[in-house]
């Protein structure tokens, strides 16, 4: 697990002074307990796909061998599904001038974020047409689905991840992720794998491993330098984290990139 620093000497000591308070004045602990050090993780490529350079990709999840992503930009916003490494068999437009954001799978449903309308589109998994639209308050981006607790955890362009009803969207909670105890604003794609979310941070390579039930950061995932040079002028930031079947397996790529990756995420050194 990453580092806890519950007596920590340096940090904090010398702006607040020689204070030993046990809370957050002393800069030792936030609200939610002791601060984390992330630890500094990598990716380990094992394969490589081909990926559609023209989906501006902003929501990736895989279940049960199906690939679903959801695209974004006003009028080319899409979702579309297949088998992973696959072409897609089925997809669906979002109408304009709705703009497509993160994506999740709930049984027989997938639900659609939009990123500025307030909207979310629940659609049919099988076909992918839109069943109906619920509202929210804010914008959104990234989405996943926890089995247990049954909820939805949404990422809205701020350091705070909202859980949400997966039947009708209500809020069931909030929580604020932070990385050695500041915050990381601008979290975008998600991915939930059992207890934990994991979330890239816009206009980073960065993968954040994210404790749900305090916000705190576990390990910082550095995934830059999967494009070449060449391939990273043409395209736009990552995004698109989607744990495969096989366990600590994921399918990592971004918006107009021409590949997906397939990683394991490891310690460094
Ligand atoms: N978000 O996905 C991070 C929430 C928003 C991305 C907005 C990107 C706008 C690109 C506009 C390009 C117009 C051609
Ligand atoms: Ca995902």
């Amino acid at each position: 697990g990453a580092t806890v620093l519950a007596v920590l000497t340096a940090v904090g000591a010398c702006a607040g002074g020689p204070s030993q308070e046990p809370r957050s004045t002393s800069g030792q602990f936030e609200d939610g307990g002791p601060i984390v050090v992330p630890e500094e993780w990598t990716v380990e490529v094992l394969d490589v796909s081909p990926h559609d350079p023209e989906a501006f990709t902003q929501g990736l999840e895989v279940v049960d061998g199906t690939l679903y992503e959801g695209t974004g930009l006003v009028g080319e916003s899409t979702v579309r599904k297949g088998p992973v490494g696959g072409e897609p068999t089925v997809t669906v437009s979002l109408p304009e001038p709705l703009f497509g954001e993160g994506i999740t799978v709930v049984g027989s449903r997938l639900w659609q974020l939009t990123w500025r309308s307030g909207v979310a589109v629940e659609r049919d998994v099988d076909t992918l047409e839109e069943r109906r639209r619920v509202r929210y308050d804010g914008e959104g981006w990234g989405l996943c689905h926890q089995e247990g607790p049954d909820r939805l955890v949404m990422s809205d362009g701020t350091a705070t991840l909202t859980f949400r009803d997966p039947d009708d969207f209500s809020v069931l909670g909030t929580v604020e992720v932070t990385d050695s105890g500041n915050p990381v604003a601008e979290l975008n794609e998600l991915e939930c794998v059992g207890d934990t979310v994991y979330a890239n941070v816009w206009h980073t390579d960065h993968i954040l491993r994210i404790d749900p039930a305090t916000g705190a950061v576990t390990a910082r995932i550095d995934a830059s330098g999967l494009l070449t040079p060449q391939e990273a002028a043409e395209a736009d930031v990552l995004n698109g984290i989607a744990a495969l079947d096989e366990p600590d397996h994921f399918l990592v790529t971004g918006k107009l990139w021409p590949k997906m990756f397939t990683v394991r995420f490891v310690p460094t050194g």
